[in-house]
């Protein structure tokens, strides 16, 4: 994927509060990180399971963010810090009195987790703010110990993952701990008013805690390391040798810092546009929040699912979905219903999911996204063509046969070549109602131009990630909705009198099309659409904060072929005015 240059934008936030370390997204740690995994065994966990629970559960979870009679919006697991709730420490410890989580059911949650069609299951035995969620013997502020639950839920999990038979991994809060003296964003001083230091913490609650957790719960598969911050690489390197003594099987997450971990993760809630290499995850949640918040209903479906996981599998990488359990240990059901759903799919059509390599195309195309497994090639249609017929643009390589797939049958379907597009003669009607498959068996393995193709049929929307850019500056821009809410795009901006941005795309079907901008900026802006050699249209629209799609006007393509697009930004504040995308729909 091409380097952006990435901006925080934190404006959202009204509150600032005193995030004690660095910002959130500063504490991801170094982005790329030596993929050496696919070297090894541990490697395979990402090259077959593609698919992963992750489970944001802890003390938090009791208060599902809503503190007396007020309610804090953004991610739960953070309500006791100053920029959610600000609980002092005393009060906080105070809460795992009340904790008493007797509707956990270990073996329900790891059937849910493998019903859904995932692999193994990552669970956060200690969070930021520094509750351990198994019974650590070195510190007593853990869940045996300092609840009436008494029970190690971590050890009813492993075993359940065994029973089941799915793997299992920690997530571990290494460098933030808000509770002990000497963590990251915790007291400066011990219980008896001597200033603590990051040794401090590391030499008598990390350390002793990750050999814990990779000691006595039996094989894991990953341990996720989180938010490294400034966290200096001795203390680093002296967990991952752990973890390698241990777990020699176990993945480090790329979260450990200072390149020390065996895969990239990428942003929170981030899921690429284009292909990446390497060894990489994404990590997501089913809502908006990572552990329980009471007000959170607005849950992904099970199509939403699928396209999230299908589109990570497109881009060559993992797909790892939280839930978060509320405080009882119970699972919000609409999570598990949305998840059994994605779940029976991925039932049937196993071979589109597991095991399979990225895209050729590298994006995803109008109507869904195409994952290979050898000289297959998996379509995955999720808008179904109205009119029945769907276009592949670029492909090189011979078609042998093209069946639709409806579970286990499938049924010969048409096809034909035309001016280098593919396009498939399908039913009227979806056989699937979430996403429907159609299985290529080719000639070899696939080879594609990876040029946009503008598709005849549907609306084709490419985003900024694809242009070529000039006199103007193209970002990578990311910033919270709520607290912990994190949005990624792809933007163009500073433009320059002479700046713009230009798309590379294949017509198949001359005539008109309707152009539309998605943008966000300050007031009005007027915008240029230039084909090169051929026509141009401008327009003012209106902006604001929000990106939103604006209609600029219709644009001709008079011959099939390849043309090339600019956009300009002509007037206004040209200086704020973020492109993120341009779409194109045929004027039938
Ligand atoms: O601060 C944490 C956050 O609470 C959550 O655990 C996420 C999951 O990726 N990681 C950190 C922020 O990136």
């Amino acid at each position: 994927m091409k380097r952006l240059v990435i901006v925080g934008i934190l404006c959202v936030m009204a509150v600032q509060g005193s995030l004690q370390a660095e910002d959130m997204d500063t504490m991801w740690g170094q982005a790329v990180v030596k993929l050496r995994a696919d070297q090894a065994k541990r490697g395979q966990l990402f090259s077959e399971g593609n698919y992963a629970m992750f489970i944001h559960w802890g003390l938090y979870s009791h208060l599902g963010n809503q503190v007396g009679d007020k309610t804090y919006y953004g991610i739960g697991e953070w309500i006791m810090h100053p920029r959610m709730a600000g609980i002092p420490v005393a009060d906080y410890k105070k809460l795992a009195g009340q904790f008493n989580p007797t509707k956990f059911n270990a073996l329900e949650i790891a059937k849910l987790a493998k019903d859904a069609g995932m692999k193994y299951i990552i669970i956060t035995s200690k969070h930021h703010d520094g509750f351990a969620m198994y019974h650590s013997k070195v510190n007593a502020f853990n869940i045996v110990d300092a609840t009436p639950f008494k029970r190690d839920p971590m050890k009813e999990l492993a075993q359940a993952c065994q029973t089941v038979g799915i793997g299992f991994g920690f997530y571990y809060s290494h460098n933030q701990d808000w509770i002990f003296p000497g963590g990251s964003g915790g007291p400066k001083v011990d219980d008896n008013g001597n200033p603590a230091t990051f040794d401090d913490y590391f030499v008598k609650k990390c350390l002793p805690q990750v050999k814990e957790i990779t000691s006595e719960y039996g094989p894991i598969e990953l341990v996720w390391f989180d938010t490294p911050g400034k966290m200096p690489k001795k203390y680093v390197q002296q967990l991952v040798d752990v973890v390698r003594k241990n777990q020699p099987d176990a993945l480090v997450s790329g979260r450990a810092g200072h390149g020390l971990g065996d895969y990239q993760t990428l942003g929170d809630m981030e899921v690429p546009h284009e292909n990446v290499e390497g060894l990489w995850e994404a990590v997501d949640t089913t809502n908006d929040s990572w552990a329980y918040a009471w007000y959170d209903e607005y849950w992904k479906t099970p199509k939403d699912i699928l396209e999230r996981v299908i589109a990570c599998v497109a881009r060559g990488g993992t797909y790892m979905l939280n839930i978060g359990p509320r405080g009882d240990g119970s699972v919000p059901e609409r999570a598990a219903r949305s998840l059994h759903g994605a779940g029976t799919w991925i039932k049937q059509y196993p071979q589109v999911v597991y095991g399979t390599e990225a895209s050729p195309w590298k994006h995803a195309l109008p109507w869904g996204d195409v994952t290979v497994k050898g000289r297959k090639m998996f379509l995955s249609v999720f808008d179904w063509p109205a009119k029945g017929e769907l276009f592949l643009p670029g492909l090189k390589t011979g078609i042998l046969s093209a069946r639709l797939l409806s579970g286990k049958e499938a049924s010969p379907i048409k096809y034909q070549s035309v001016d280098g597009w593919v396009r498939f003669r399908l039913p009227a009607r979806a056989p699937e109602s979430l996403v429907s498959v159609i299985e290529l068996e080719l000639a070899a393995f696939p080879q594609v131009d990876v040029v946009w193709g503008i598709d005849p049929e549907m609306a084709t929307e490419i985003l900024a990630d694809f242009a070529e850019v000039q006199d103007v500056s193209k970002e990578s821009k990311r910033w919270m909705e709520k607290f912990g809410e994190w949005k990624h795009v792809a933007q163009i901006t500073n433009w320059e009198p002479n700046g713009k941005a230009t798309f590379e795309v294949d017509v198949l079907a001359p005539g008109d099309y309707q152009v539309d901008l998605t943008y966000a900026g300050e007031g009005r802006l007027v915008w240029g659409v230039t084909v090169e050699g051929g026509e141009h249209i401008q327009n003012q629209q209106n902006s604001s904060h929000n990106y939103q799609r604006f209609p600029m006007g219709w644009l001709n393509f008079p011959a099939p072929g390849r043309y090339q697009v600019s956009v300009s930004c002509l007037e206004g504040t040209t200086q704020t005015a973020s492109l993120k995308a341009i779409q194109f729909t045929r004027i039938q």
